[in-house]
């Protein structure tokens, strides 16, 4: 007898009369369905718009099905599942990936045609997802193809922002914001979860129940509401759950009888405030205000994930609720320190609501969360001001404060047979509170050892059994008074993250190094063990095999299969065939596509003409100083000044015609960087307008550079530019995609770069600057005035200091790079000391490209080394040695 319902009170013969098939006629049917019956136009208006929308929605119907599989599957299997939370998602557009990872990417262009469009034209009208900010978002999306790929139990967990990453216009006075609306036209691959909503307390007070648990109560009280998007996974049924929360308030809120009053600002007050929380991603937070508006969307991502986790964890135990099996059932990863809040909110969970102890609580939340540090810049170590923390979270600060004492006491037991001498520094250094003072128990602890070496074993023990903080040991020992620091308290999320974390990452070979020797070098002595590399990839779907199928097709056809889609490593068979004419030629002929149509879109964009045969030399990413646009810029300027000393005979011999481009977003309020966008702008009207230089050098700033634009950049690239000063670039990722394409790196020996230049080897890579450890030395040999510049710097600054490139005073940008002060100005990011360097360098790639058949082996065995830097490795790894989940393919 059939089964006439399933878990979700469906019955079966209905749920299998909906399948869905997958041939082109019956796909352009539902896709026709979808414009019939969707709410957002009439079947009437089937426009290209209508088009996009319709198809979306067909597809997605495949994906829900998946989606409900796998999720199902998850349910019965019940193994352990990893939650990946982040602040930022950089997903881009989601259609062509989609039909891509399903397979049916020739089905759906043949039903588009069938209905008058091209799935290319459709495909543009999707606009991007940017809930997220550069590198560090962009990865969180790639690791969710990779987790749905591997068929690995894992969803991740975001915000859904209503603006994403601002649209970037380029005028003439260089970078321009605009709001950036990509729920405007609605989200056809969201799925919105109204069912799914969980509460969210902000400020308020603590109180003592009658069974003596601490309660957090009154305040303000909004609700987390889920949006999911499904994530299929390449050639499998598995489909992941990205879950974004939004956030609004009960109808209840509605001050109706404000309203009838006539206040409708004041009636609408209590939703207001709760949109607010989602409506823009990382709002700049140097005011007050916007500081509380950070940390209220990180607590809210923290707080209804792990709500939802929770839920999940209760409703697969079956009524057999076991927490101690908690961390055998759920992973939790920090992506960097933003959503640090989940350990206290899961102390808080654990201890206030479920009724756990401090120590049981505390041992479950150890084993269940990681973290990954992202950056080594100080500036990004987020440390939150106790007082601002305190009135929103005034539980959640209680909580840190008691782990900040339980560290303390923790590192004072591990001290002991040592001694306490010049200890404290390192304490304060260590300790999760800043400017706070220390424990009186500690401080006379250090009193004590100081006043003499000799103390006594019975002075310096602590109280044995006071192992917690509650009952913290009372010693009397007499305090001396220290001058009570002015700087506020602040709360430092990254020690947070150390501390309760069982493993820390970093994101490439050489940062995790300076992760445990120099940024948590502390922690690393005493807990060696916590800390692993994590070599940061990039999935090879949309990052190779999608974006650029005419490359993909000539490695496909030598390597005879596609395997390599999925095992990157094949890629290294490349290597035999590197000086083979055919390949070669196919190689070209290939790029070629791509350069041109590269050429088509900057055309359309900016209204410069390239030449498709010059080098194409392409540096796109974040603006900012440590990544040295402005190093790449200088050297462009220098080589233009030579070029018009030059004959044209001498210019066309010394030089390989190129098309340098840029692209990337300069943070709104981060003025030496916009400067540095507007001088390459600047630069370029001249260059590209200067008959005597021709197509000899082109210098163009692609505007709005984002996922979409990136997969059509990155495939026309021959040249990128990686070229941070050493030691600042946690990994960079865009650098393997470039590489994955066959493009040569120009780059210094910082992040990823190290590892991508080993695995194509050294030849195939060109390499110039200081290193990582020579840093600090240079710095401090500029500070003391020791440094000599060479005078083909000078040259190129005072060519711009003429006004060469128009009127803008480019004085305080040009200052920057002068005096011996350090952070903001003395060329703190050593662009001078390596300018000789870095256009020596150049000059090796323009003889290196006049000769094309070794510019094409370069090229090719770039493409063969690069097969260890997809993101499939990447989770394995973070899977077996962070994790500890295993794949659970849908049948
Ligand atoms: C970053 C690092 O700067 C990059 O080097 C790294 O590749 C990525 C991913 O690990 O993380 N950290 C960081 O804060 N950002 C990064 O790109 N910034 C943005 O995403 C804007």
């Amino acid at each position: 007898k059939p089964k006439t319902t399933d878990g979700n009170g469906i019955s079966n013969r209905y749920l299998q009369r909906s399948n869905l098939s997958n041939d082109a006629e019956s796909i352009a049917k539902n896709i026709i369905h979808h414009a019939e019956y969707s709410p957002f136009f009439s079947p009437l208006q089937f426009e290209l718009q209508a088009a996009y929308i319709a198809t979306a929605q067909s597809v997605r119907d495949t994906l829900i099905r998946n989606w409900n599989e796998t999720y199902r599957l998850f349910q019965d299997k019940n193994p352990k599942q990893a939650y990946y939370l982040s602040m930022e998602f950089l997903q881009g557009r989601a259609l062509l990936n989609a039909v891509g990872n399903l397979e049916l990417k020739d089905a759906y262009a043949e039903a588009l045609n069938n209905l008058g469009y091209t799935l290319e034209t459709v495909i543009e009208k999707e606009p991007d997802a940017a809930l997220g900010n550069g590198g560090l978002g962009r990865l969180a999306s790639c690791f969710l193809d990779s987790l749905a790929t591997l068929n690995l139990p894992a969803w991740g967990y975001g915000l859904r922002y209503r603006y994403g990453l601002f649209h970037q216009k380029i005028t003439k006075e260089g970078q321009e914001e605009v709001a950036e609306s990509w729920l405007e036209s609605g989200n056809p691959w969201e799925i919105p979860r109204l069912d799914i909503s969980y509460p969210i307390k902000f400020f308020g007070e603590v109180v003592e129940g009658s069974d003596g648990r601490k309660q957090w109560v009154n305040g303000e009280n909004i609700r987390a509401i889920a949006y999911d998007l499904p994530i299929p996974g390449y050639k499998t049924k598995n489909t992941i759950n990205l879950r974004l929360w939004s956030t609004s308030v009960p109808a209840e809120s509605f001050n109706l009888s404000a309203f009838n009053a006539g206040h409708h600002d004041e009636a609408n007050q209590a939703h207001a405030n709760a949109a607010k929380i989602c409506n823009v991603l990382y709002p700049g937070d140097d005011s007050k205000e916007g500081k509380i508006l950070r940390l209220k969307q990180q607590y809210t991502l923290c707080s209804a994930s792990l709500q939802d986790i929770i839920f999940h964890f209760k409703e697969r135990s079956k009524n057999k609720v076991n927490w101690s099996e908690f961390p055998n059932k759920v992973a939790i990863q920090m992506n960097d320190t933003h959503p640090t809040l989940s350990v206290p909110e899961l102390m808080r969970i654990l201890v206030d609501l479920e009724g756990l102890s401090w120590e049981e609580a505390w041992n479950i939340t150890q084993k269940t969360v990681a973290y990954t540090n992202h950056t080594v810049l100080p500036e990004a170590l987020e440390r939150w001001p106790l007082e601002i923390m305190k009135k929103l979270l005034p539980r959640h600060v209680e909580i840190i404060e008691k782990i900040d004492e339980q560290f303390l006491l923790s590192i004072v037991e591990l001290h002991k047979p040592t001694g306490f001498t010049n200890f404290e520094d390192t304490l304060k250094k260590m300790r999760i509170l800043e400017n706070v003072e220390l424990p009186p128990w500690v401080t006379s602890l250090l009193v004590s050892s100081s006043e003499s070496e000799e103390v006594s074993s019975s002075e310096q023990e602590i109280d044995e059994d006071a192992t917690s903080i509650d009952d913290s040991p009372k010693v009397t020992a007499k305090v001396t008074k220290k001058p009570v620091s002015t700087a506020p308290g602040m709360v430092r999320m990254a020690n947070l993250c150390v501390i309760a974390g069982h493993t820390v990452n970093g994101v490439a070979a050489i940062h995790s190094e300076i992760v445990k020797n120099e940024v948590f070098n502390d922690f690393y002595k005493i807990w060696p063990n916590k800390f692993q590399n994590k070599t940061n990839g990039v999935t090879p779907r949309r990052w190779l095999y999608f974006c650029n199928p005419e490359l993909s097709k000539v490695i496909t056809k030598w390597l005879g299969s596609e395997d390599w889609v999925l095992r990157t490593d094949d890629l290294t068979k490349l290597r035999q065939f590197a000086e083979n004419d055919e390949l070669q030629k196919e190689w070209r002929e290939a790029k070629r596509i791509r350069k041109l149509k590269l050429a088509a879109y900057i055309k359309e964009k900016t209204g410069y003409t390239i030449n498709p045969d010059a080098l194409f030399d392409i540096q796109v990413k974040r603006i900012h100083e440590y990544k040295r646009q402005f190093l790449n810029i200088l050297g462009i300027v220098y080589r233009y000044k030579k070029m018009k000393e030059m004959t044209p005979e001498e210019r066309r011999a010394k030089y390989t015609p190129r098309v340098c481009i840029f692209g990337g977003k300069a943070f709104a309020t981060y003025v030496q960087a916009k400067r540095i966008v507007r001088l390459i702008t600047d630069v370029g009207a001249v260059i590209n307008n200067d008959p005597e230089i021709g197509d000899l050098l082109k210098v163009i700033f692609v505007p709005d550079y984002n996922v979409s634009v990136a997969e059509i950049l990155i495939p026309a690239s021959e040249l990128s530019e990686h070229i941070s000063t050493a030691g600042m670039e946690a990994s960079g990722t865009s650098n393997m995609k470039f590489a994955m394409n066959g493009c040569v790196l120009i780059g210094t020996l910082d992040g990823a770069n190290v590892e991508i230049r080993e695995c194509v080897g050294e030849e195939n890579f060109f390499l110039f600057g200081a290193y990582a450890h020579e840093i600090a030395g240079l710095r401090q040999e500029r500070r003391e005035g020791k440094f000599k510049p060479d005078p083909r710097f000078e040259e190129a600054k005072a060519f711009i200091r003429s006004g060469a490139f128009g009127k803008y005073d480019y004085t305080e940008l040009l200052g920057s790079l002068e005096g011996n002060e350090g952070f903001g100005r003395g060329d703190y990011f050593l662009v001078g000391k390596d300018f000789p360097a870095y256009i020596e360098c150049q000059d090796l790639v323009d003889k290196a490209y006049k000769d094309v058949k070794a510019w094409t082996k370069m090229s090719i065995l770039n493409t063969a080394g690069s097969g260890m830097f997809s993101s499939d490795r990447t989770i394995l790894q973070y899977a077996n040695e962070i994790w500890s989940i295993s794949p659970l393919p849908v049948p």
